[in-house]
């Protein structure tokens, strides 16, 4: 990772110590970074005495519950269950911080309050190509493995921890192990010695890696393995060019009682087969519209393609998009053909 500025530091502890009621905005269908990285902030924020409000725009899967452990009821607050409150909360702000997202958009529901508020605003993420201009303070590193590690060395860095990670509050430490855990899938990914170096530190103090895996690997609903089998064994398509894809409609998603959640990671899991290159996950978001996943090998930019061809981006090897029902495609078969036609064009043009 980066230096951190020791300025923008500094900044940042004076607008923590101004700040009276706190706004933490993380992204739409929030993963366990988002989660992690919101909640650890929340956590240390109650630590010095500041109140927040954490605010999503749809609602936590329920495979991640457990991150929320520790926080006060009610939150986050979900855009999706009422926007005029959500955005009323929000308006009141007088700091605001953003987590695991580069551009306002990603925040859904809430962009366009995002938007208009004038309070000072504080992005900390490890996404490409952050929107700087919309922010008053970035802290902004794609070497690291996430947010939650990067808000961690920023933590570190405050003066009442001064690097000593026992000074984070348990509930903070634990969420942020969590939120780089899952960005890393358990270090399998974008693991950088700044990431093995703050779970050392937080292993030190006392942080139980094994409850946050267990949290997060084995407490997952039957439905989700029996969809992976039927997805590994009768949908997942390889192409010449080494694209694996697998394309999720509204009539398995019913079949399989599929929940937001439930397919956490399948997109990775394609890429263990020798000669896979990519692997795609499409699955049916509602009537107007595909989520897409893009996950690729070192030296094949899943950044690029789902730019160019998912309106989407992310990371260099980890990317996200979607397809806009009927604009772009109609059925799984059409989201099929559609995926081998452009991936096509992206290995061979
Ligand atoms: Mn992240």
């Amino acid at each position: 990772m980066d230096t951190l500025d020791r300025q923008s530091l500094a900044r940042l502890d004076e607008l923590f110590g101004k700040a009276t009621n706190t706004a933490i905005v993380t992204h739409v269908h929030p993963d366990g970074d988002a989660l992690g990285s919101s909640f650890g902030l929340q956590h240390y924020l109650n630590s010095r005495g500041v109140a927040s409000t954490v605010f999503v725009s749809d609602e936590v899967p329920e495979t991640l519950r457990f991150v929320l452990e520790g926080a006060a009821e009610g939150q986050p607050i979900v855009a999706a269950e009422g926007l005029e409150r959500a955005e009323s909360l929000l308006a009141s702000a007088d700091l605001l911080v953003c987590l695991d997202f580069n551009n306002f958009s990603r925040a859904d529901l809430l962009s366009s309050s995002l938007k208009s508020l004038s309070c000072p605003k504080v992005l900390i993420d490890h996404h490409l190509r952050p929107d700087r201009e919309s922010f008053d303070l970035c802290f902004s590193d794609t070497q690291v493995s996430s947010a939650s590690e990067l808000l961690y060395h920023v933590l570190m860095e405050m003066p009442d921890v001064s690097g000593d990670a026992s000074a984070l509050p348990p509930h903070c430490a634990r969420c942020l192990m969590t939120g780089m855990t899952t960005d890393t899938n358990n270090f399998a990914n974008s693991t950088y010695p700044s990431t093995l170096e703050m779970a050392s530190k937080l292993i030190a103090a006392g942080v139980d890696r094994d409850s946050i895996l267990y949290g997060i690997y084995n407490n997952y609903r039957e439905e989700r393995y029996r969809l992976l089998g039927h997805l590994l064994s009768d949908v997942l398509t390889i192409t010449p060019d080494g694209v694996a894809y697998m394309v999720l409609g509204e009539e398995d998603k019913r079949k399989f009682d599929v929940r937001e959640g439930d397919t956490e990671a399948f997109v990775n899991m394609p890429l263990g087969i020798r000669g896979v290159r990519m692997s795609i996950f499409a699955k049916q978001q509602d009537e107007s519209v595909y989520r897409i996943s893009v996950r690729s090998e070192k030296g094949v930019s899943a950044n690029v393609c789902a730019g160019n061809y998912f309106h989407g981006g992310g990371h260099e090897n980890a990317a996200g998009g979607r397809l806009e029902i009927p604009a772009d495609v109609t059925d799984p078969q059409s989201v099929a053909t559609y995926i081998e036609t452009v991936t096509r064009k992206f290995f061979n043009e």
